[in-house]
């Protein structure tokens, strides 16, 4: 019988014959993490006195009234964000200066004293479940607002805060808890002389526990989770080889290894996947200055490729102007993106394509688009850590990328892996890389081929790949 036959044979033998799952590699996803992966692509909306006054880092001194969009309107930053293909929304409930976008009864310095008077909180958080997008919120642990910041009155201040936005708004996706604070040598608001200890001051696996109770399918985002964790830089992109997987005692918000985090750590004890935080403009909060400045879609194409193709979520911020819109340039690069993206994937040819594997553990046949099928997986067997899929074109196709995911439920395992076409006859190798993860996006100058070769060249346990994407 013909190897083909063969493979074939085995695969419909797999497919009436219940195979055992392989056992889970290291450290696994909780639920919300599994479905935080998912969401892959969101929005980050920086807002606040900044916005007025044209600081990143507002002082806390700054008036309620100079807080006054003459337009705000949060239907139409969601409008933008879901045509995107945007999944969501995080907003900077309060930014450093400690000016509260909500209507809280712990500070007078709140949106409902300002010109605007209006619950901002519960209108993004309205307006997103109209469009049917998440809602997360950023609450800045450093207040310069606050004369009590860096005593122990502050720490229930900010849990009383944490409170109100976690029962107030609905469901919540994400939580964002930012690692900067005064303690960095950058000085300014109530108390000049103030210098906080990161690792000791906020006790934070209390403060965790009241997003725990109130939002239990949110994660929260630091440099040390506890659920997804900072990639270390600001520029957009996660390090080609990119674990989701981190030795997490290690870490805290504001304090950790950049080169860790921007890469996860092979013999990580947690799963923390990186998440890409990177401006649309130079800066987090709206500057006319930088009007000529908003990254281009092809510029944020490069980012699309670098972060979630490396195995991260993307969190872009697209800040408000003075009016409280999102100016026009970054709403047409946004929508732009996001049809960028929709063309480039738009015809996968894995399903066009004739798979075989070196090694089946036992799966439904149509692994190799089980995505879109929406079932099965590729395994190998408990002992086959490497093996070859080979994805053949009756009709020679263009191709340029190749998308690959592993079943991550079961852990994180590939360590080295290449990417083949067979062109005249001849395989030729387009890249070799290390992780995949949830997700992998591989790119290369296109190349006319009749088949398509991913070779798993090393995994720490046996293979077991979700998805194969050919574009
Ligand atoms: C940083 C902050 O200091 C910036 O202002 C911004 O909020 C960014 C997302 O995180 O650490």
């Amino acid at each position: 019988m013909k190897k083909s036959l063969c493979i074939i044979a085995l695969l419909l033998a797999a497919a009436c014959t219940k195979v055992s799952e392989p056992a889970p590699c290291g450290p696994l996803p909780s639920e919300r993490q599994l479905q935080w992966h998912q969401l892959e692509r969101y929005v980050f909306i920086h807002f606040t006195t900044n916005t007025f006054t044209d600081l990143e880092w507002g002082y806390g001194d700054e008036s309620e009234q100079i807080f006054n969009p003459t337009a705000c309107d949060p239907r139409q930053w969601a409008d933008i964000v879901s045509r995107a293909g945007f999944k969501g929304i995080v907003l900077t409930a309060k930014h450093h200066d400690g000016f509260c976008l909500w209507d809280t009864q712990y500070t007078d310095h709140n949106i409902m004293n300002s010109p605007y008077g209006r619950d901002l909180v519960k209108q993004v958080s309205d307006a997103c479940k109209e469009y049917g997008l998440k809602f997360g919120v950023y609450l800045s642990p450093w207040d310069r607002n606050r004369a009590d910041y860096g005593t122990s009155a502050y720490i229930d201040y900010y849990r009383k805060q944490l409170t109100e936005l976690t029962t107030r708004y609905g469901d919540i996706f994400e939580v964002w808890f930012d690692g900067a604070n005064g303690g960095t040598g950058w000085y300014g608001g109530a108390d000049e002389r103030r210098t906080i200890d990161n690792l000791t001051y906020y006790d934070w696996p209390a403060t965790w526990e009241i997003v725990r109770r109130n939002q239990p399918g949110a994660v929260m985002f630091s440099d040390g989770g506890p659920d997804c964790r900072w990639v270390g830089n600001e520029a957009g992109f996660a390090g080609e080889t990119n674990w989701s997987i981190l030795r997490k005692a290690e870490f805290a918000p504001g304090h950790g290894d950049g080169y860790a985090l921007n890469h996860g750590q092979e013999d990580g004890t947690d799963w923390l996947p990186a998440e890409v935080d990177v401006s649309i403009r130079p800066g987090w909060f709206y500057h006319e200055r930088e009007d000529d400045r908003v990254k281009s879609v092809e510029q944020l194409m490069d980012i699309y490729y670098k972060s979630i193709g490396r195995n991260g979520n993307l969190i872009l911020n697209v800040p408000p102007d003075r009016r409280g819109l999102i100016h026009p340039t970054d709403s047409a690069n946004l929508i732009g993106f996001g049809k960028a993206i929709e063309a480039e994937f738009a015809e996968n040819l894995a399903q066009k394509a004739d798979f075989k594997a070196s090694d089946v553990r036992g799966h439904s046949r149509r692994f190799a688009a089980s995505r879109v099928a929406g079932e099965g997986y590729w395994a190998t067997d408990d002992d086959v850590t490497t093996a070859t899929l080979t994805a053949s074109f009756r009709k020679p196709v263009r191709v340029s990328k190749v998308v690959l995911q592993e079943h991550i439920a079961l852990g994180q395992r590939v360590q080295r892996f290449s990417i083949e076409a067979k062109i005249d006859g001849q395989w030729k190798t387009l890249d070799e890389q290390t992780t995949i993860g949830y997700k992998r996006i591989i790119r290369f100058d296109p190349v006319t081929t009749d088949a398509i070769r991913v070779n798993i060249l090393a995994s720490k346990a046996c293979i077991a790949l979700d998805n194969v994407g050919i574009y």
